[in-house]
């Protein structure tokens, strides 16, 4: 859909003139798992997005329209709640948020549409959140750090959704930029925009078309053990708030004695931290061969140790192990579905897609997607008119 096309629907619904806003779905270079422990990630914000068109209400009224569920929800200002439908839920968390932090809102029309694939793993979520509280923002003339965007939107996500994510996927879209990755530090929100530079390379992602039911269970449960090997470490070392400040020692001293599971996924996140770093390095000089190694290390620690994989994820990751055209390979996300990373020998990419969907098929009896994916820019309004107001002096 293009914007005047979303204008218009809009239009249809609602009969007033709206604002445009986009936030963008993400990809993640490296560094699963860590964010909600205060470590490294390597997003970079995709060219699919989520599209919102809003406009203020003269009442307290909140009139949602999704395009993709053709699904209307009403709800109002002064008595925010959860809904049944969770593409209502992502965004009345965000409006939860502004008014938790005494912002005060009107009420406005939403219209809702996006191209991020649902259940892929691509955030599709937190760009309805980071859509959302943009054009909040906007239209309530609200200054707010973008920072505090993303914050409210992931606050949606644990509020609403229940699932206590990192800040990854909302920083990513929030602040991503075309051509660049960036490499964010979770305990200070700090960030450096990497280019992304592949030269004769290219992303390709496989989409297993599968989500497996415990996803957001396990995401809940692999964050609360990474909690509790902190708090064996603390006992020791007080300074260390997060498994970010921890090292292999103090797990091997104080978690693995106590149990053997906690201390497996603690050692993958802090490993994972540190193949951050290395894979910046390789990404600076260059040097995909490595950063490609460092991807098939995270799948592997992700599936054995973090246990987050799934055998459609496992299996897309084997299938191009020894590949010369395949750099790097790895499940991509919170894990359990969705879509694997790869970086692809461009030339070659049409072939791969060929030659791996075919094995996937008969495997498991189920297609996969492919997409090459291209970098994008973060939350944005989006102009429609080229000419408005020419004033005469
Ligand atoms: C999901 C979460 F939303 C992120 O915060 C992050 O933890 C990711 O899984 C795993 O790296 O996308």
């Amino acid at each position: 859909m293009e914007p005047l096309q979303l204008k218009q629907a809009f239009k249809n619904i609602f009969g007033a003139e709206p604002i445009l806003v986009k936030s963008p779905g993400r990809i993640n270079i490296i560094g699963e798992h860590t964010d909600y422990n205060g470590g490294l990630v390597m997003p970079a914000a995709i060219n699919k997005a989520v599209y919102v068109a809003i406009a203020e209400r003269e009442d307290n009224e909140i009139h949602l329209f999704s395009e993709s569920y053709q699904e209307k929800h009403i709800g109002n200002i002064k008595d925010v709640k959860k809904s049944e439908k969770s593409w209502a839920n992502y965004i009345l968390g965000v409006v939860d948020g502004f008014l938790k932090r005494d912002f005060a809102l009107t009420g406005f029309n939403l219209y809702i549409y996006g191209d991020v694939p649902l259940g892929a793993g691509l955030s599709s979520s937190a760009a309805i959140e980071c859509a959302t509280a943009y054009a909040l923002a906007h239209i309530h003339q609200i200054n707010i750090p973008k920072k505090d965007l993303a914050l409210i939107a992931q606050k949606a996500e644990h509020e609403f959704s229940g699932v206590n994510c990192g800040i990854m996927d909302q920083f990513a879209s929030v602040f991503g930029k075309e051509d660049y990755a960036m490499m964010l530090d979770c305990q200070t929100l700090e960030y450096e925009y990497i280019p992304l530079k592949l030269e004769g390379y290219k992303l390709l992602l496989f989409n297993t078309n599968v989500k497996h039911s415990l996803s957001d269970s396990a995401y809940n449960k692999r964050r609360s053990q990474c909690e509790q090997g902190v708090s064996w470490i603390k006992a020791y070392h007080p300074s260390v708030a997060c498994l970010r400040d921890a090292t292999e020692e103090m797990l091997l001293a104080y978690v693995k004695p106590k149990d053997d599971k906690v201390y497996s996924k603690c050692s993958y996140v802090v490993a994972e931290i540190d193949r951050v770093k290395k894979a910046a390095s390789a990404l600076k000089s260059g040097n995909l061969t490595k950063l490609g190694q460092l991807m098939f290390e995270t799948h592997d620690g992700l599936s054995k140790a973090y246990e987050v994989s799934c055998k459609e994820l496992d299996f897309l990751v084997d299938q191009v192990r020894a590949l010369d055209e395949v750099l790097g390979a790895r499940m991509m996300g919170g894990g359990f579905g969705g879509c694997t990373i790869n970086i692809v020998e461009e030339e070659k990419i049409d072939q791969l897609i060929s030659k791996i969907s075919a094995a996937y098929l008969r495997e498991f009896n189920l297609s996969p997607s492919a997409y090459v994916v291209e970098t994008g820019n973060g939350s944005q309004a989006i102009a429609t008119t080229v000419l408005t107001n020419i004033t005469t002096l």
